[in-house]
């Protein structure tokens, strides 16, 4: 009986689950690498979206900051599209299930598997004075995400995709052990944008924490900051735009950028700009971001401005969230031997 539950939940439709860190101004690189897709995914999925606030204390936050770039991303992600009638989408701190479920997987899984994570040897170089428990076990709180709602495909960029993996050993080991309880899920990445690089140096991927502001183009930028950012991009000494797959450089990224933008091939965009230079494809490249990113900066302004409605909103979807996540979690408890009250 209860495992029909969480199926009945999904209907005919497959489910959709991804979230983002509150850790700070949304980059260029979340929006075309997850949630230009995520808005996308609304028409054809059930879907579930989250701001993962758990997973943002694994880094010391200021807590003022922190909440305002809490209330700031939930209002930036209705400006892009995430529509509260058509998916649920809720601040993770606020369903306590995502926490409860994190320490049971936790202890299905192994310290070896957590040590070849990517993100957490990148991250534990990053902060060398603050490399936490928290930071170490951080998957099994993703796993906890996802396996809650039982979602079927997982949106995320490319550097996700490892967690992802993490997420289905752990479900299939539950599941080895105590019968079907789980969905084992499917990283869903994006064909373009799944990996766009920081403007000063392609070799490393632009992320909302980086420490130089030109490396980054946030989505609230205004357009003169824009042009400047996309002016000062790193490229090499060519002059030719042209695509050459399998390196990092900083046209490749330009050319993905804009090619993700415009929805043109890389052939298409060396025709544009045969002849031309690097100087003129940068101010098409900055002018395309301004102009896909205007509709957006006015609806920030429009939510941001309406507190109460952000907070019916997030009330209201962590409450659905909560009575979805209590029944995968109750059956979880009941498989391991837990007495369930
Ligand atoms: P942090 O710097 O705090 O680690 P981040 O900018 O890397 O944050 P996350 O909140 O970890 O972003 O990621 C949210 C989503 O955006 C994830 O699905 C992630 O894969 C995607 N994403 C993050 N950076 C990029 C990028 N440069 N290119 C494409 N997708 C990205
Ligand atoms: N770890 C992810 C954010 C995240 C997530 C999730 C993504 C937390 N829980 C569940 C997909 C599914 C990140 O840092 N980008």
């Amino acid at each position: 009986m209860e495992a029909k539950k969480g199926n009945e939940y999904k209907k005919n439709k497959e489910t959709i689950f991804s979230a983002i860190q509150p850790s700070g101004a949304m980059t260029l690189g979340n929006y075309l690498g997850a949630i230009k897709n995520w808005s996308e995914l609304q028409e054809n999925y059930k879907c579930i979206f989250a701001l993962a606030d758990l997973h943002t204390i694994t880094v010391r936050q200021n807590p003022e900051n922190f909440r305002k770039n809490t209330i700031e991303l939930y209002a930036l992600l209705l400006a892009c599209g995430i529509n509260p009638e058509k998916s649920l989408f809720f601040i993770q701190s606020h369903v306590h299930t995502h926490s409860e479920l994190a320490w049971i997987l936790d202890c299905y899984t192994q310290f070896g598997e957590l040590s070849r994570m990517t993100q957490f040897k990148d991250k534990s170089k990053k902060y060398t004075d603050n490399i936490n428990a928290g930071l170490f076990s951080y998957p099994a709180l993703m796993a906890a995400d996802i396996l809650l709602y039982g979602a079927d495909l997982i949106p995320v960029g490319e550097d996700q995709k490892q967690h992802v993996e993490l997420t289905r050993n752990i479900a299939q080991r539950f599941n080895g052990i105590y019968g079907e309880t789980f969905v084992v899920p499917e990283a869903f990445i994006p064909k373009t944008g799944a990996r766009i690089m920081s403007l000063q140096n392609p070799k490393s991927k632009m992320s909302k924490s980086e420490l130089n502001p030109n490396a980054c183009i946030f989505l609230t930028d205004s357009q003169d900051t824009i042009i400047k950012k996309f002016k000062r991009a790193v490229t090499d000494s060519g002059t030719q735009v042209k695509f050459t797959p399998e390196e990092k450089t900083g046209i490749n990224n330009l050319m993905n950028i804009y090619s993700t933008f415009e929805n043109k091939t890389f052939d298409e965009i060396e025709k544009e700009f045969e002849g031309k230079g690097y100087g003129v494809f940068k101010t098409a490249v900055a002018e395309s971001v301004i102009a896909n990113l205007l509709p957006i900066q006015e609806k920030f302004k429009e939510y941001i401005s309406d507190k109460e409605y952000l907070q019916k909103k997030y009330r209201q979807s962590a409450i659905t969230a909560l009575e979805i996540s209590e029944n995968t979690l109750k059956r979880a408890k009941e498989k391991i031997g837990f007495i369930v009250n």
